[in-house]
């Protein structure tokens, strides 16, 4: 199967699941079943499921072929070159291509010299107005593959701008851009790119990043810093001929690839295997030469050999064209395109049905502990009213008594629940501070502060390290609370179980070691700019505000993604008291209402003894719903949901309420 297909069958799997998450909370919901955090949970996980964003970037050296493989393997379609790609360096700045309905098709262009100025890409994202807007025909193949030739514009600038703007390295002079004779230095002309098209996979969320080749990369610490670390997957060019030269190596150490690194979204290709076709050779003798330069080439970059695949992105893309299959299979290319797509999918399925997993079992278990309440607190009215068969009038008053008395206790007794969820929310403000965003800029004031000065900077790396150590330690202080509330809840539920009958189970707090893994990633993705090699580059001030800016991004998305969770579970104890509490509130104005009827005879006691008979059985059958609900959510081999989808019931209790 060719990338688009896979992507295609992704994407109805995607919406498939989505419409079963949406059945799962109507029916919750209808049954009284849900609350505002599982609520929440399960809306964030219909939205993930229904847009989630897949990344796709290309990264080598000029010249490698990254944009004709982009053309090969997403646009064939349009019968040509959509994305330039011609001999020398053509790419000039990064390109990222996605689908945004809000907007019309068009490409948009950052201006290089925003570099001189502090915000980072995420800001200027942010501010449409600051980029160069085309539209774009996407009917018009031609059109199109004309504008999008702006990727490739260049501009000749005074040698002085171009160190401001990062592009000339005294230190490193081999990767300096060529000067003209008047001593003028040719930089990009744009310093980001981004297409909105509604091409099939855009729209089904996958979004492309094309990068240009060289020392470009380096001069743009959110490519490094933010966008390649966090791209699904990572194609790596290198030519077949020359398989891995020493430039090759160097971007793949940099940018690509760290110890600790995990390295299976990384697909490294061969690309060019036609310049190894020749008359005088035999296929044979041509497939041995290329088996040699994969495992050459694995060998060096330290990865196993399936992950290094070699390709003729140009002919796939001509075969692609003409409809030459022979073409199409002499260059390889769907091989590639059914590892890459096959993995990127794996992967964003996995990812999902973890947090399903999670999401779905906690949910499944609260939703059975509140049924198995109601199913409890039933039978006790049955006793109590088979108690009264045979009774008279004055049983009954005392009756009503006794249940009216039940009810202020229980008010009463409200206190007690109030001050656990004092004592709660005491420890919880702790947690939360100790991950707010406050106190990230506390921590990050040292190392900002000695970026930020002028000049060359002594000690940087021994700050740098100190500070991910303390943001490390604030991490491992905040798990440390976060076992601390555990057990302080478990406790008080426990208590609180024994003595009003009620069933609180806290769900398993959340781990914040992935968060402490991340900042490890982005501790060693920074590394490589404090080298001795980038002192130039970091004496200017307007690379380390922008060395800063990216810094501080990525690192305020792990805090507030370790927040949120903190935060999630914490509710959702919360939510759980309210729940139980409500439905012990209900039951009593059920029971009183029982007995109000009896007592005035306008129900007969066997009536309301049949009518909760009934009650049961309903809520015997909620509960095998409940479950054939889940399974299809965790289980992918279930059947499709129209096959067994349960009708939505009025609400089976809660009548009080209701
Ligand atoms: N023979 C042959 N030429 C190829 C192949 N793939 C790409 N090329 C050519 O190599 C040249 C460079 O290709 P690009 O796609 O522009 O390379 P790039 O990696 O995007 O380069 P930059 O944009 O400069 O970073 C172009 O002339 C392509 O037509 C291939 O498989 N075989
Ligand atoms: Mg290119």
């Amino acid at each position: 199967m060719s990338f688009n297909q896979q992507f295609d069958q992704y994407g109805a799997w995607r919406r498939e699941f989505a419409s079963r998450l949406k059945l799962l909370t109507e029916w919750m919901k209808a049954q009284g079943l849900l609350n505002a955090p599982v609520e929440g949970q399960l809306l964030q996980l219909q939205a993930q499921a229904r847009s989630d964003k897949v990344m796709v970037a290309f990264v080598a050296e000029f010249s490698r072929g990254k944009s004709e493989l982009i053309n090969a393997i997403f646009f064939a379609e349009y019968g040509r070159r959509i994305m330039p790609a011609s001999a020398g360096r053509t790419t000039m700045c990064p390109t990222e291509l996605g689908y945004d309905p809000g907007i019309q098709p068009c490409l948009r262009l950052l201006p290089i010299e925003t570099r001189l100025q502090p915000q980072a890409l995420v800001e200027w994202r942010l501010n449409p107005e600051k980029w160069l807007h085309v539209d774009l025909d996407v009917s018009d193949p031609l059109q199109l593959a004309d504008t999008l030739q702006k990727v490739a514009e260049v501009r000749q600038v005074s040698l002085e701008m171009a160190h401001a703007l990062g592009f000339f390295n005294d230190s490193q002079p081999e990767n300096n851009p060529h000067r003209t004779s008047d001593g003028l230095v040719e930089v990009p002309k744009w310093r980001y790119a981004l297409i909105n098209m509604a091409h099939p996979l855009l729209k089904q969320g996958l979004v492309i990043l094309d990068t240009p080749g060289l020392n470009a990369i380096g001069a743009e610490p959110e490519l490094t810093v933010s966008l390649i670390p966090q791209a699904h997957a990572v194609v790596f060019i290198l030519a077949a001929d020359t398989g891995v030269t020493q430039s090759d190596l160097s971007i793949w150490k940099e940018h690509l690839f760290s110890s600790g690194h995990e390295t299976n979204t990384r697909l490294v290709v061969l690309n060019k295997i036609d310049t190894l076709w020749d008359a005088l050779s035999t296929a044979q003798g041509v497939q041995a030469q290329i088996d040699r330069q994969r495992a050459v080439s694995a060998s060096l970059l330290g990865l196993p050999l399936s992950q290094v695949l070699a390709v003729s992105a140009q002919k796939g893309l001509v075969a692609k064209i003409t409809r030459n299959d022979a073409l199409l299979q002499a260059s390889q290319l769907l091989v590639l395109e059914q590892v890459l797509g096959q993995g990127l999918i794996d992967q964003r399925q996995k990812i999902l049905r973890h947090a399903t997993a999670v999401v779905i079992n906690n949910l499944e278990s609260e939703a059975r502990r509140s049924l198995n309440m109601r199913r409890r607190d039933q039978a006790e009215q049955l006793v109590e009213l088979h108690g009264l068969r045979g009774k008279n009038s004055a049983v009954i008053k005392h009756m009503r008594r006794r249940i009216l008395q039940e009810q202020v206790d229980f008010a009463v007794s409200g206190t007690r629940m109030h001050a656990v969820r004092s004592a709660h929310d005491a420890l919880l403000k702790n947690l939360v501070h100790l991950l707010s965003l406050p106190t990230l800029r506390v921590e990050l004031a040292e190392l900002t502060a000695a970026l930020k000065r002028p000049g060359i900077k002594l000690r940087l790396k021994k700050t740098y390290g100190q500070t991910f150590l303390h943001l490390r330690e604030a991490l491992q202080s905040a798990q440390t609370l976060t076992t601390e509330i555990q057990a302080r809840l478990d406790t008080a539920f426990r208590k609180i179980n024994a003595e009003f009958g009620f069933s609180l189970q806290l769900a398993q707090a959340p781990g914040l070691a992935s968060h402490v893994q991340d900042l490890e990633l982005i501790e060693r993705s920074h590394l490589h700019y404090l080298s001795l090699g980038n002192v130039v580059l970091l004496a200017q001030g307007e690379f380390s505000d922008r060395l800063v800016r990216a810094l501080n991004s990525r690192l305020r998305m792990v805090f507030e993604l370790a927040l949120g969770e903190v935060e999630l579970w914490n509710k959702s104890a919360s939510a759980q008291l309210d729940a139980q509490m409500h439905d012990r509130r209900c039951d009593f104005i059920q029971r009183l209402e029982a007995i109000e009827r009896i007592g005035q005879a306008i129900s007969t006691l066997e009536e309301r003894i049949a009518e909760l008979n009934v009650q049961e059985i309903r809520l015997q059958g909620l509960e095998v719903q409940l479950g054939a609900l889940t399974a299809q959510l965790l289980d992918p081999q279930a059947l499709p949901v129209a096959s067994q989808e349960p009708a939505i019931n009025a609400p089976a209790v809660c009548i009080a309420c209701a």
